[in-house]
């Protein structure tokens, strides 16, 4: 029998060996720090044996495969002996792929993935197809090919799932827009986080479809220099626009018409009628933490853009703002260099309340520029913001930044920011 390690007890460890053990496997998960009591109660539930608070290296170097949850830097002491050891490493998507013969609709990029994601879920589930969500959205997929059975999965893939993918193939696939994100883990070179990215093509033919923004300039220069076996589908800026500027869309600004536009491209490869298509556009409801507007007070707008957890998502965020913006950035950079946001600092923004531990580059950013604050909380950041902010202004969280510092993940940065602003 084939011995497979996990490594991580997170979402994607979880699923992974449920789909694991079903499928016969002699199957081992190792989780670094304490699993929580969750997945803790689901892998009892399922009788599989794993250990926490440690990695037990006599207990994953003896493994014939390894899948490593995407969270897990490659630099960890047990990941490079397993590496020396020449032990394969797999991801969760490239091992629940063997065992799912569904139509797949996978999407990545920078920015744009989880609305453009969501959209073409929602368009698909409208029009009446059976369609699963997931990737690094939601429940993982390795646990929904495990528990369920969908005949279309439309899945939100990052740049470390796609690390470990090799044999799985996309049916079509659609590449958002590649900017500077995650560049710790890629020795700082853009072109390696690129070329990642452009692993959803792999295994691709003519008779699968690749969507992907022609102006964007890390993928037209990527494909300038490589060739892309499958049937390729570049849209332009001006494409996007002019699709916008025609149709009744839901989601509104520049950076949304793009997205707004994949999903339609996307969805018509897939086979739904072009009235479904634009009735779910013009339906669609905005993701949770992507300029999420929560609540208007004292003439405040408050929104919660916690998903913009890099420059180029702060970036349109940003850039769709009318009204003079509290912003609320910081939490853990990852290699940021803020000077791209400089001049809408300049032009946009009258005051930066920060919400991190270490907040020094974003001072040292925008000091000379709007008066900055500190805060450790989102209960702190929210007063200290309704304390600055004036009629008329609008407080936006869009962070630049991870929220491993003071937060559990996104999501609960987004949520607690709410619950504060909920509170006031
Ligand atoms: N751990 C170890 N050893 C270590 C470090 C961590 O065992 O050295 C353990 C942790 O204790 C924890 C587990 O690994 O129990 C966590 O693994 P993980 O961080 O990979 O998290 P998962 O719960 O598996 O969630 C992952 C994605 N997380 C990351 O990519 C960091 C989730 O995306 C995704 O929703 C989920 O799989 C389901 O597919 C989150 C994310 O931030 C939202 N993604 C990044 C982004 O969007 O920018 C890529």
């Amino acid at each position: 029998m084939k011995k497979l390690v996990i490594l991580g007890g997170g979402e994607t460890g979880v699923g992974s060996a449920i789909l694991a053990v079903k499928k016969g496997y002699d199957t081992f998960l190792s989780d670094g720090r304490k699993i929580a009591d969750k997945y803790a109660a689901i892998l009892k539930e399922y009788n599989i044996p794993y250990e926490e608070g440690g990695h037990t290296e006599e207990k994953i170097l003896c493994a014939d495969e390894i899948i490593k949850s995407p969270g897990i830097p490659p630099t960890i002491p047990v990941v490079q002996k397993a590496i020396e050891k020449g032990i394969h490493f797999i991801s969760e998507i490239e091992f629940a792929g063997r065992f799912d013969d569904a139509f797949k609709i996978c999407i990545t990029g920078s920015n744009g993935k989880t609305t453009t994601t969501s959209l073409i879920h929602y368009i698909l589930t409208l029009a009446g197809f059976d369609a699963g969500l997931g990737g690094n959205i939601g429940i993982s997929y390795a646990r929904q090919v495990a528990e369920q059975h969908h005949k279309y999965y439309v899945l939100e893939i990052s740049s470390f799932q796609l690390d470990h993918m090799y044999d799985y193939k996309c049916d079509i696939a659609v590449l958002t827009n590649v900017t500077p994100d995650h560049l710790d883990r890629y020795d700082h070179k853009m072109e390696n986080y690129t070329a990642a990215k452009f692993r959803i093509t792999q295994n691709m033919g003519p008779k699968e479809t690749f969507i992907c923004f022609a102006d964007d300039k890390e993928t037209a220069g990527y494909m300038a220099k490589h060739k892309i076996e499958a049937g390729t589908i570049a849209f332009t800026e001006a494409e996007a626009i002019e699709f916008a500027a025609t149709h009744t869309l839901s989601l509104q600004g520049k950076h949304n018409a793009y997205n707004s536009y994949a999903a339609y491209l996307a969805c018509k490869a897939a086979g739904v009628s072009e009235d479904k298509i634009l009735e779910g556009l013009a339906t669609f409801r905005a993701v949770e933490h992507r300029l999420e507007k929560v609540a208007e007070k004292d003439g405040v707008l408050y929104i919660n853009d916690s998903k913009a957890t890099n420059i180029d998502a702060a970036y349109y965020a940003l850039e769709c703002q009318t009204r003079p913006v509290v912003w609320i950035v910081g939490g853990t950079d990852k290699g940021n260099d803020y000077s791209t946001l400089a001049h809408f600092v300049k032009e946009k923004v009258k005051a930066i309340v920060c919400l991190g531990v270490d907040n020094s580059k974003i001072h040292a950013a925008y000091e000379s520029l709007v008066p900055i604050t500190d805060s450790l909380s989102a209960e702190e950041c929210v007063k200290k913001c309704s304390e600055i902010a004036t009629e008329g202004d609008v407080v936006l969280l869009s962070p630049c930044c991870a929220s491993f510092d003071l937060f559990k993940n996104y999501e609960d940065r987004g949520r607690q920011f709410k619950e504060a602003v909920r509170n006031l």
